[in-house]
């Protein structure tokens, strides 16, 4: 289906905004991630990603440079191989790609190491599904963002799926996660349908937290999320915290927090893992090092190279592994539940990775970063990177992956047509599912 190129939403104020250049023509071929055009809102110019590849089609209606829009008005449509723009008559012909190959062609893995991958190859597979759930909902969220129907932030965790999923992938039902500001893949990994995901973005009262909560307060404790968070650095408190009375009651749940590297330079981060190693809790602490924290670079905040050398001080395991390989995360965080639930106390573990959108959805990704770096790490992507692994190794074929990949596709869009179509929440119903009863 023709994908809609709409006039995005940038900010909380904006209502209206204008076209200042294209950057790409009608008729030309364009990847996700290219800069379609540059947008002026009520505070700024930014430059605009396409979140679809194929070609571009720009309907001659589209509104002109310079002229304002609403937020939300067609500018164009991303045709996939052989479709026909909406706007064309059924004789003029369908677009052509000009080149094929999927994203999964475009990426190299260079783990080398599928033999390893031996047995349990349905297990694998779930992993590549749940690392494109999570990809497919975020790119859904970005689409619903820029229509103006995303209440509230919206922090992506494109790029850094393999971290969610390969940890997430050995947590029981009554294990309990902490997550961040950008906590969607987590809250999805752990088990919150993409429905309820998506409608909480969307205010709705089916969102799981009934549409109160937005984003950055993603809750449902029946399978174990106790919530994403907003304040950077809490996560690890609270996983110390649920950890603690896991183990004053004897059980073998665990508590795992996710964190940003710019949550390690927080006092949280310092309190809770020394409290949780001098107490042997049973808690995992990830490190999402993604190298930024906004505009900040990890490395002009520390001088400590390594999130994992930190653990040093505080006396528990610390390790760094490649955040966008799922079978590393999966492995060491094996490990380290493992010993987790065998009494044996916390393990620090830093992933590193890299986020490939914006901090948030409508800022700006200009200034801080360069293009070369933002590519190169795309060239690693970890969807990408563990297709291949799966292929080269004899677990999946190239038609095992584009099965999975159409069924996600047709389960995210569903999840946003539920969404969209959900009730708002009823305003005299506003003070309930606050607070515990
Ligand atoms: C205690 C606190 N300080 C500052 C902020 C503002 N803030 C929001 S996100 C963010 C960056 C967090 O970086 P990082 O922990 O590396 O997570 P990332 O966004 O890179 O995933 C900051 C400073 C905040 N929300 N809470
Ligand atoms: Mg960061």
């Amino acid at each position: 289906m023709a994908a809609e190129v709409v006039m995005p939403r940038q900010g909380w104020t904006m209502e209206v905004g204008s076209v200042v250049e294209w950057f790409k023509r009608d008729g030309d071929e364009v990847r996700a991630g290219d800069i379609l055009f540059s947008v002026q809102s009520d505070k700024a110019i930014a430059e605009v990603e396409a979140l679809d590849s194929g070609i571009l089609r720009i309907p001659p209606d589209s509104p002109e440079p310079g002229v304002e829009v609403p937020i939300g008005t067609l500018l164009a449509y991303i045709l996939a191989p052989g479709e026909r723009a909406p706007f064309e008559s059924p004789s003029s012909g369908g677009a052509e790609m000009m080149t094929s190959g999927s994203a999964h062609e475009r990426t190299r893995s260079d783990r080398g190491s599928a033999a390893d991958l031996s047995s349990d190859a349905a297990r694998y597979r779930r992993l590549y599904e749940q690392m494109t759930r999570i990809r497919r909902t975020e790119e859904a969220l970005a689409r619903l963002h820029q229509q103006g129907l995303v209440h509230g932030a919206c922090h992506t965790y494109v790029g850094e799926e393999a971290i969610a999923t390969g940890v997430c992938a050995h947590l029981r039902l009554d294990d309990s996660i902490f997550s961040t500001h950008r906590g969607h893949g987590h809250a999805l990994a752990k088990g919150v349908p993409a429905s309820e995901v998506i409608a909480e973005l969307l205010g709705r009262d089916t969102g799981c937290s009934r549409g109160r909560g937005g984003s950055m307060h993603l809750f449902k404790p029946e399978v174990g999320l106790l919530g994403t968070s907003g304040i950077v650095g809490p996560s690890i408190l609270l996983a110390t915290g649920a950890a603690y009375a896991f183990k004053l009651n004897k059980t073998e749940r665990v508590a795992v927090a996710f964190f940003g590297d710019g949550a390690s330079n927080n006092g949280a981060f310092h309190e809770g893992v020394n409290m949780a190693t001098v107490w042997r809790l049973p808690v995992i602490f990830v490190c999402e090092n993604n190298q930024y924290a906004t505009e900040i670079a990890y490395s002009s905040v520390s001088r400590v190279v390594d999130v994992s050398a930190k653990a040093a001080g505080y006396g528990l395991p610390g390790v760094s592994i490649d955040g966008n390989d799922v079978m590393a995360v999966y492995e060491v965080a094996g490990e380290a539940i493992q010993r987790a639930r065998a009494g044996e106390g916390p393990t620090l573990i830093e992933c590193k990775t890299y986020r490939t959108r914006a901090h948030s959805e409508g800022m700006r990704d200009t200034g801080y970063r360069s293009r070369e770096e933002v590519d190169a790490w795309k060239g690693r992507d970890p969807i990408g990177l563990f297709a291949e692994t799966l292929m080269a190794g004899g677990l999946a074929t190239r038609a095992d992956l584009a099965a999975i990949d159409a069924a996600i596709d047709a389960e995210v869009a569903s999840a946003a047509e539920f969404a969209r179509n959900s009730a708002w929440p009823d305003p005299a119903t506003a003070i309930e599912h606050v607070y515990a009863n």
